[in-house]
């Protein structure tokens, strides 16, 4: 990993005291996070200090704008309701000028406040966590509902459209960069089966059965930080993927990455499976929150939502893989591979069970 003159860039944003240390921290998989420490007055304050992917997000002046409107309008809310905005928001440090991130001539770093106390869990390791997430992302949904979304930049257009997805895999396929394709068979194979899925949702969005709204689109477990002492969600964090989108996909990423009691990159799939149970879990939390403004297509989509985002994700860890890994942190060789194995394997296991993934919606929707 290169190295960044921490100190430096921690003494262009307004962090008080003196510069203790800085280390990686966290398991995304797109932005470098450190989490940095500064003593002031003889006291470790925290914060999380991330390196902005600016391959990816290619305008880090209108992503960090989102970030900065989203949050500010998360904030006052919460201090209306009397919560507290420096724990249950993210809060964007500003640099020494007043600007949301600091650029050194190469790389862009953004700071926030640390929220202490709190655990971004890899798997869901109590099925009230799992619960709780939902609430937390549900009531995040009701928050973005009274957002202007004029005033959004879209900050990865296309990100979730399954048709564009499918097409990036087939170039991917032919390209064959990595020369990997012939070892891959078995997992092209299943991709490429489920052609006619693709559009199931775009499709939908497109003719306005299913409404567009804001919506967070990354919203998997390790994505909302959970208070150690309570075991209720904190806050909803990653907000660099807010854009226009849909319920059904916010919803379907949560169940993808939740309800398999094993690792997005397990090797061993016997391990990996779909657990009805917390699906159930899920579903109450959501609907919760939700219920009264969503409408009867959203949830006669979200089971579908579920098994599309499952797909997408496979296919788009299938097309890194293929490409040489350069999108998604990787830190083994097949890493990508390994991740893809487990969302076919979920897919599966979702496809079996779908009946009852939309019985159970149908339940608490109605209940
Ligand atoms: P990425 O976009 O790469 O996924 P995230 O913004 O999700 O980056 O941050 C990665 C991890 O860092 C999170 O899963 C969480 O563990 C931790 N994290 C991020 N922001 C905060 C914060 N404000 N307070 C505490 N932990 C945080
Ligand atoms: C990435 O940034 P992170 O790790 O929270 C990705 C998501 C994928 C996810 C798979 C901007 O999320 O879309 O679903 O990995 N984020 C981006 O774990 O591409
Ligand atoms: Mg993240």
């Amino acid at each position: 990993m290169a190295h960044y003159d921490f100190k430096k860039v921690a003494s262009n944003f307004k962090v008080a005291g003196e510069f203790v240390s800085c280390e990686p921290y966290g398991e995304g998989h797109i932005n470098q996070t450190f989490l940095l420490i500064m003593n002031e007055n003889g006291k470790n304050v925290k914060y999380i200090l991330q390196r902005i992917n600016s391959n990816l997000f290619t305008n880090v002046e209108k992503l960090m704008n989102n970030i900065k409107l989203v949050t500010e309008f998360a904030r006052e809310q919460i201090a209306k309701e009397g919560g507290n905005p420096n724990r249950e928001s993210l809060t964007v440090i500003l640099t020494n000028d007043d600007k949301a991130y600091y650029f050194d001539g190469e790389n862009y770093f953004r700071v926030y406040i640390f929220i202490d106390d709190a655990t971004a869990y890899q798997v869901v390791e109590k099925p009230e966590h799992f619960y709780e997430s939902a609430v937390a992302f549900g009531n995040f949904a009701n928050l973005l509902a009274k957002f202007d979304a004029s005033k959004l930049y879209e900050s990865l257009p296309n990100f979730h459209n399954t048709v564009k997805r499918f097409e990036a895999l087939e170039k991917a396929i032919e390209d064959n960069i990595s020369g990997r394709k012939d070892e891959v068979s078995a997992e092209i194979k299943f991709a490429l089966d489920r052609k006619d899925l693709v559009s199931a949702i775009v499709s939908k969005l497109e003719s306005g059965e299913i409404p567009l709204k804001v919506t967070h689109n990354d919203t998997k477990l390790n994505n909302v930080l959970i208070d150690n002492a309570s075991g209720k969600a904190v806050a909803v964090i990653d907000l660099d993927t807010i854009m226009p989108g849909t319920i059904c996909y916010d919803f379907g990423d949560s169940i993808r990455f939740g309800c398999n009691p094993a690792a997005e990159d397990e090797q061993d799939l016997s391990k990996v499976n779909f657990s009805i149970e917390l699906f159930e879990q899920y579903v109450k939390g959501y609907m919760s929150a939700l219920k009264n403004s969503m409408t009867q297509s959203e949830a006669d989509n979200l089971a579908l939502g579920a098994i599309m985002m499952t797909y997408e994700c496979g296919i788009r860890f299938l097309t890194d893989h293929l490409n040489g890994d350069t999108y998604f942190r990787i830190k083994r060789e097949g890493h990508n591979l390994d991740r893809t194995r487990t969302q076919f394997k979920l897919v599966s296991d979702m496809e079996a069970q779908f009946d009852k993934m939309n019985a159970i919606v149908n339940k608490y929707y109605k209940g």
